[in-house]
């Protein structure tokens, strides 16, 4: 690193360096020794070490004595936006995929009824899908559509595809925007299974109502996700 350039952006330069060098590795991996990353941006030691103090409070790596220094899990910081899962991923960088869990057509009761906008008894079709991040277990998630507005719905789809990318392309619905509620709850021992995690392990529910740009009700979602996975970002304004 140039020694004429003044000590912060000696830092900044380190710390930019870092953050390069981390989003290169997948969660867990170890890094570099302190002397070959040192050498390596050309800093002292005390300078690098500072740099990955800092890091690690920011929940970027962890250390652990003795054994080095290992990229942390990212949470996917989740806007509030209408996003596909698929298009939320690819936007972070990760591989989405999907693998069907079931499939098939239920009896709309009276609450499904009244989300989809449909009448009770009515056909709805009933998706559920694990959601994976570059082969990573991330949420999983059960769709339901009413059946007469996706006539031919073919599932098969839906295991490398995007349900909202098939929406448009083959039905022409669009989603405009979408009614979300966010609650904190436990998995239970077969979801934490699927999931990857301890069972009991914390997660989100989110319910996702969907509304297509003719006004249409297209989807109702449940989703369980990953609470060590994600994180809400709300922009707020007055
Ligand atoms: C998101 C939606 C879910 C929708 C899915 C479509 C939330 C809480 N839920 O996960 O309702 O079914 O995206 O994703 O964001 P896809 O187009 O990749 O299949």
């Amino acid at each position: 690193m140039d020694s004429t350039l003044p000590r912060t952006d000696k830092r900044q330069k380190l710390r930019q360096g870092l953050l390069t060098l981390i989003g290169q590795h997948a969660a867990g991996a170890r890094l570099p020794t302190e002397r070959e990353l040192s050498e390596r941006f050309e800093v002292a030691r005390e300078t690098l070490r500072h740099c990955l103090r800092e890091l690690e409070g920011e929940g970027v790596l962890h250390r652990r004595q003795g054994a080095g220094t290992f990229v942390s899990a990212q949470p996917v910081v989740k806007e509030a936006r209408l996003m596909s899962f698929s298009e939320e991923m690819r936007q972070r960088g990760l591989v989405p995929s999907s693998r069907l869990l079931s499939f098939g057509t239920v009896q709309a009761g009276a609450k499904l009824a009244h989300r989809l906008m449909v009448m009770p008894g009515s056909a709805v079709l009933e998706i559920s899908r694990l959601r994976l991040a570059s082969q990573e277990p991330m949420a999983l998630e059960s769709s339901y559509l009413a059946a007469d507005r996706v006539p031919g719905f073919d599932p098969a789809a839906l295991e490398q595809g995007s349900l909202y990318e098939l929406l448009e392309q083959r039905w022409g619905l669009q989603l405009r925007g979408a009614r979300q509620q966010i609650e904190a709850t436990v998995l239970s021992r077969e979801e934490a299974g699927q999931l990857g995690v301890p069972p009991f392990f914390p997660a989100l529910v989110i319910e996702r109502t969907s509304t297509s740009t003719t006004g249409e009700v297209i989807e109702y979602a449940k989703s369980l996700y990953r609470a060590d996975r994600y994180r809400f970002e709300i922009n707020v304004s007055r």
